[in-house]
């Protein structure tokens, strides 16, 4: 992968233009249940789970993940996608935590009527969940692990498939870091301090980051680690200040990093805090304050509500009056629902429980392609999404903006 062979998109009309409508369904809002989700109710039941932090302070993210995996579930029982069958949201919290959902694998792997899971949202989760769940050949597809060795395994230089039964939809760190090291190139910031949170996803964009700036001709002034724990971070900017850094890039999620931001401009070190998705969220505009104007953040993806692809999904969204917003990974959740019920379209069509149709789901899985909210739908030979699709995006007076959309075509 180099940056060099991106294909640049012209603003978000050139990259409307790369991607086709997808048929979303019913519209019709329903009333969400314990575990159950829709309002059709024939055959035998068959459920999808879901691991994602729905408590702590991941949980903006992990709610909207949650709510539009329930919706593609309810849209496709309404619609009668799987003729026979009722699907079910088996909906768990993983607290952001390794062990909890590890648990929650457990407890769906040891449910037999579960088929597939969406999720997690932290690949450091991602990597508890993937042993177990693989065990039993129940699908995994995360809508917002960035990790790349979640796929490809720990050595990047000669990958190999780690499981079997891992997918995901949204794009890796390994373009994604680049994405960031070229942008602030390109804005003239050729010295950066670099602070991570030591999880698989801070540490891994950091490096990811780190490579490409380096061979773009910046240079790290200071290199510096939080722990996730951590609430004072004086230490680290004192460092990081006698640097005399440009910006900061940040490698872990929004709970650190909102108040790292809000510490460093207090302390006098006035430069843009740039991190990944784990940023792009309101809560990091919250917890980094007005100071936080000009912070940057990549995520995964264009913006949901400037693609034509995705204005069903944001339409049926709103009327669902779902509580909490789709948040950055909603769409990508929703499409890796809809690609599990894809899949299923083939693996339940003549089984008779769902226990024995698991392996032929993993299969059928692998070979979705379809036009879904966030553009093609489809999986390469390591489970990774064939779209590379990514966005910065700026705090201008409070609000994240869409500042530039790429898509890495040949990456
Ligand atoms: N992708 C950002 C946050 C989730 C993770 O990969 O750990």
């Amino acid at each position: 992968m180099t940056i060099s062979r991106r294909t640049v998109l012209a603003g978000f009309a050139g990259l409307a233009a790369t991607v086709t409508l997808s048929a979303c369904g019913s519209r019709t809002a329903t009333t969400e249940t314990a575990g159950t989700s829709g309002t059709a109710s024939s055959g035998k039941t068959v459920k999808i789970g879901f691991i994602a932090p729905l408590s702590g302070g991941l949980s903006a993210m992990g709610t909207g993940m949650r709510n539009s995996v329930d919706l593609a579930i309810k849209q496709a029982n309404e619609s009668g996608a799987i003729p026979g069958w009722t699907l079910e949201l088996a909906a768990e919290d993983d607290q952001a935590q390794p062990d909890p959902g590890r648990n929650a694998a457990t407890k769906l792997a040891g449910d037999a009527d579960v088929i597939a899971v969406v999720g997690p949202l932290n690949s450091s989760v991602g990597q508890a969940l993937q042993p177990v769940l693989d065990a039993a050949n129940i699908t995994l597809i995360s809508p917002a692990n960035t990790n790349p060795t979640l796929t490809k395994g720990a050595d990047l230089a000669n990958p190999k498939r780690a499981y079997h039964s891992y997918f995901r939809t949204c794009t890796t760190d390994d373009v994604q870091g680049p994405f960031a090291a070229k942008y602030l190139l390109d804005n003239g910031i050729k010295e950066v301090a670099t602070v991570h949170d030591k999880k698989a996803y801070g540490q891994g964009l950091v490096e990811a980051f780190t490579k490409a700036f380096t061979e773009g001709g910046g240079t790290i002034v200071a290199a510096e680690t939080i722990n996730p724990d951590d609430k004072d971070y004086s230490a680290v900017i004192t460092k990081v200040a006698a640097a005399s850094p440009k910006a900061l890039y940040y490698g872990g999620e929004y709970p650190n990093a909102g108040p790292l931001s809000q510490q460093m401009k207090s302390a006098g070190l006035n430069v843009p805090l740039m991190g990944g998705d784990g940023l792009f969220d309101a809560a990091y505009i919250e917890l980094a304050g007005s100071t936080s104007n000009g912070d940057l953040a990549t995520s995964v993806g264009a913006p949901a509500e400037t693609l034509p692809s995705a204005k069903a999904f944001v339409d049926a969204y709103a009327a669902a009056g779902y509580a909490e917003g789709y948040s950055a990974y909603g769409m990508y959740a929703y499409d890796a629902a809809n690609a599990i019920i894809e899949g299923l379209k083939t693996s339940l069509a003549s089984a008779s429980d769902v226990a024995s149709a698991r392996q032929a789901t993993v299969e059928a899985v692998g070979k979705v392609d379809f036009e879904g909210a966030s553009g093609r739908v489809a999986f390469d030979e390591y489970g990774d999404s064939v779209s590379r699709v990514l966005t910065v995006y700026k705090v201008t007076e409070g609000k994240w903006a869409a500042d530039k959309t790429e898509d890495f075509k040949d990456a």
